[in-house]
């Protein structure tokens, strides 16, 4: 209920709606509503209340609940379902557990802060409280295992389009980074459930530095990491670019699963890569070898030939790509 009279409120955005008007049209007592209403002022909604006029919303607060994301979501089931939490150990690990249970294609977990926020590779992930977008999509298409780490490219893909949309052009690092400037501002980290010819779910988690303070990065990280906001020099809307990227990711992921094409996510990544032409190191399993990488082919491996002129394939996964001269 509270969340309807919230919807009542934003559509009379700017001008007052009488206790009674709602009252009438939500059919509860209006001791009801003022609770409801001290409720939204708690969590940060500003309304102003004048007897005999009633209630105004005046502004909205900075949080990624569905009520706030929603305004920006044109899709058809990514993200209808959202699970919201103040803070939470890792979306990921959240999102699993309800894949495993019933939850469905399209439901996406997103915390204002993780405690224990995860990266590749037993990494951690330095998740602040409010200062990024840390959420996770559980899918469950009907592809071939072998197929899945298509999903990272596609993620990729899809940010990186939400991202130019707000005025950033970041580059993707092959195969689960987006950096400006050569430094990372975003990591997806994508989890799969299932056996050699089935997949059971996957979990596809994205994490966005949005107005992080260079300050606010732990000291390891802070020659590496930036943030949207030390970029532009301005707060980012999270909740615009949650709904950007959620509405791309909706539309390249369909073409993944129903036309089982990639091309335009390939394309995306390809044309704005930060590493493609460049010699890298790369880092499987703790072996490194020095390589020069050349091209994304349309399996989204990676293709890099070394000091020998020997061409090879590499699949992501138990990657990692480094420059040779710094982080890239
Ligand atoms: P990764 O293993 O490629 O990157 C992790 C490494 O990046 C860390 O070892 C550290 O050096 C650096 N790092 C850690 N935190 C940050 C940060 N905030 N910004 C820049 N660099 C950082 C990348 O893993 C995948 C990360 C996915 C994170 C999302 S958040 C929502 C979801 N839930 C969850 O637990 N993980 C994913």
């Amino acid at each position: 209920m509270k969340e309807k009279v919230l919807k009542l409120l934003k559509k009379h955005k700017d001008e007052f709606v009488s206790g009674q008007e709602i009252s009438e049209q939500l059919e509860v007592s209006r001791t009801a509503i003022w609770k409801y209403i001290n409720a939204l002022k708690e969590e940060g909604y500003e309304i102003k209340s004048v007897s005999r006029k009633g209630y105004m919303l005046i502004s909205t607060p900075d949080i990624l609940n569905y009520e706030e994301v929603s305004e920006y979501l044109y899709t058809h089931y990514i993200g209808k379902e959202i699970f919201y939490f103040d803070s939470i150990d890792s979306t990921n690990v959240k999102a699993k557990e309800l894949a495993i249970n019933d939850g469905t294609d399209g439901v996406v977990v997103i915390a204002e802060e993780q405690t224990k926020g995860r990266g590749r590779l037993g990494r951690s992930w330095v998740s602040p409280n409010k200062k990024g977008i840390w959420m996770s999509i559980i899918l469950k298409p009907q592809i071939d295992p072998q197929d899945a780490v298509k999903i990272t490219q596609v993620t990729a893909a899809a940010i990186w389009k939400a991202m130019k949309q707000i005025g950033v052009s970041p580059q993707i690092k092959w195969p689960n980074d987006i950096v400006i400037n050569g430094k990372k501002v975003c990591g997806i980290l994508t989890e799969m459930s299932g056996e050699l010819n089935r997949l059971n779910h996957l979990v596809v988690g994205i994490g966005i530095n949005a107005n992080t303070n260079i300050g606010e990065f732990p000291e390891e990280i802070r020659d590496k990491a930036t943030s949207l906001k030390v970029e532009v020099g301005q707060d980012v809307d999270r909740k615009k670019l949650v709904g950007l990227i959620l509405n791309n990711f909706e539309d390249l992921y369909n073409k993944l699963v129903e036309d089982r094409s990639i091309e335009e996510a390939i394309r995306i990544c390809k044309e704005n890569s930060a590493i493609l032409g460049k010699d890298v190191r790369i880092i499987i399993k703790g072996e490194e070898k020095e390589a020069k990488a050349i091209d994304i082919n349309a399996e989204g491996e990676l293709i890099v030939q070394d000091k020998s002129g020997s061409i090879s394939k590499i699949i992501s996964g138990e990657v990692s790509v480094r420059g040779l001269y710094g982080y890239i």
